[in-house]
């Protein structure tokens, strides 16, 4: 039967309660188990690394979701980040519906898509002049600036940061290196050696250890690729120089300087974190926010490389839904929206009472932990002393993360299941949802200081 469905009552006055999924959550989930890998279409989603069945969502508004057990939550996984506006943002739910009523893909030119590129090479730096291919989703945008990257070089070895992720094209999935510079090996199955041969990974804000690689391959790198503002490792600031050093580094060596800002875009600043640090890349991969909530990627950057991009050069990259009216309907509203109202100043606000506040609480108790933040993402890292990479990332302690975890969850907090990604606030959080997640940490973190103190 076609799936009817009454329309969704307004949840954002009820409280938030015990998240944890419940009697309809886990009836669901067996289902999903049954036909989905997993239940999930994404492996993260399956709480694997802090246990219990995921809930499921049946609604988000501002920065509410709205379980399938009929449980209010605050949200600050924000669909992995483009949720910068709150949930369901009434203008851009607009747009994607007019949109919607002439027709959902052309798979040909239309006037969204210049108007859209036109905005995004008017608003991040990399794009000034230049130009910019709107994909499907942030690993289109890495594999095929990558690819480019290599085409316009005709240098084959790229190089990304231990604990940096890009998406899941196959050169990308190596195995996280130890210590100096690691020739990729694979860090999945059914990615060949061959194909990480010539992935090279170095430690996140480590200069040295690029310029050692760049020595050792000189004329071969292609390509260095790296999270300006890492997420996937949790949230790691660049510390001072080293963006810019890696641009100099670059720029001597012709290497293309490749900034995946799928996560930092529109996020630490709105032209990224280019904009907040004063480093432009030569080219920058773009998803999330860029799509505000649909499937939208872009790549882009100095005319002379992107050139190379077929139909004008020979480096092929195509897609069926790439700049489809719907999914342009939502990013072009959505960074409308940010160009017009310039929230940067307020969720910086909004970032900094919750971390703080969290970090705050987990000090009376005498819990460590690292406290980052980069404008409106951050990562409390359960462990003493600063997190600068991967490694210092990985000896948070884990058990102690998946009770903060859990509890938040039971206190309506939804955070990100892994230590190892960053929380996001939106422009909707307001006082209320932030005093109700400073309410909650207080609980959680006393669970977290009987069991793991
Ligand atoms: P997608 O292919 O998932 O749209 O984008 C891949 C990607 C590329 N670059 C960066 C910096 C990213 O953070 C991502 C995707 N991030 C993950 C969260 N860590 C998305 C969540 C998920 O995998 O389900």
């Amino acid at each position: 039967a076609m799936t009817t469905r009454e329309p969704t009552p307004d949840f954002t006055a009820q409280l938030p309660g015990d998240g944890r999924a419940g009697a309809r959550s886990r009836e669901l989930f067996n289902a999903a188990l049954a036909v989905i890998p997993g239940g999930v279409n994404s492996p993260v989603r399956a709480f694997k690394s802090v246990g219990g069945d995921p809930p499921f969502i049946r609604a988000a508004r501002g920065p509410y979701l709205l379980t399938e057990d009929g449980v209010t939550l605050v949200d600050y996984v924000g669909t992995w980040g483009p949720a910068i506006l709150g949930h369901a943002h009434p203008e851009v739910i607009d747009a994607v519906c007019r949109a919607a009523k002439d027709g959902l893909s052309f798979g040909a030119c239309s006037a969204a898509e210049v108007e859209f590129a036109e905005l995004l090479c008017t608003v991040v730096p990399a794009l000034h002049g230049g130009l910019v291919r709107l994909v499907s989703s942030g690993t289109e945008a890495t594999m095929s600036a990558l690819r480019l990257a290599r085409g316009f070089t005709g240098r084959s070895k790229i190089i990304k940061a231990d604990g940096g992720y890009h998406g899941h094209a196959d050169m990308l999935l190596v195995a996280a290196g130890s210590g100096a510079a690691t020739l990729g090996i694979p860090g999945s199955e059914g990615v060949p050696p061959s194909t990480v041969r010539d992935t090279l990974t170095v430690p996140f804000n480590d200069l040295a250890a690029v310029e050692k690689v760049l020595d050792e391959y000189r004329g071969a790198v292609a390509a260095i690729i790296i999270e300006p503002v890492p997420g996937n490792m949790g949230c790691v600031p660049p510390r001072p120089g080293y963006l810019q050093g890696l641009r100099d580094l670059c720029t001597r060596e012709g290497v293309v300087l490749i900034f995946d800002e799928v996560m930092s875009g529109f996020r630490v600043a709105l032209g990224g974190a280019s904009q907040r640090y004063g480093v432009t890349p030569d080219l920058v991969c773009l998803g999330k926010i860029v799509g505000g909530g649909m499937p939208v990627g872009a790549y882009g950057g100095k005319r002379e490389i992107m050139q190379h991009v077929a139909p004008l050069g020979h480096v092929y990259q195509a897609g069926t839904l790439s700049g489809n009216p719907v999914a342009v309907a939502a990013g072009l509203t959505t960074l409308q929206i940010l160009v017009r109202d310039d929230p940067y100043p307020a969720l910086e606000a909004i970032a900094a009472a919750v971390a703080n506040g969290i970090a705050a609480r987990a000090a009376q108790l005498g819990i460590p932990l690292a406290n980052n933040r980069v404008g409106a993402m951050f990562t409390g890292f359960f462990r003493e002393g600063d997190v600068h990479d991967y490694d210092d990332a990985k000896q948070s302690d884990l058990a102690a993360f998946a009770e903060f975890h859990r509890e938040m969850l039971a206190h309506g907090v939804y955070l990100a299941p892994s230590q190892f990604e960053a929380s996001f606030v939106s422009l909707a959080h307001d006082q209320a949802a932030i005093d109700h997640t400073l309410a909650a940490a207080d609980a959680a973190l006393a669970a977290v200081a009987r069991r793991h103190a």
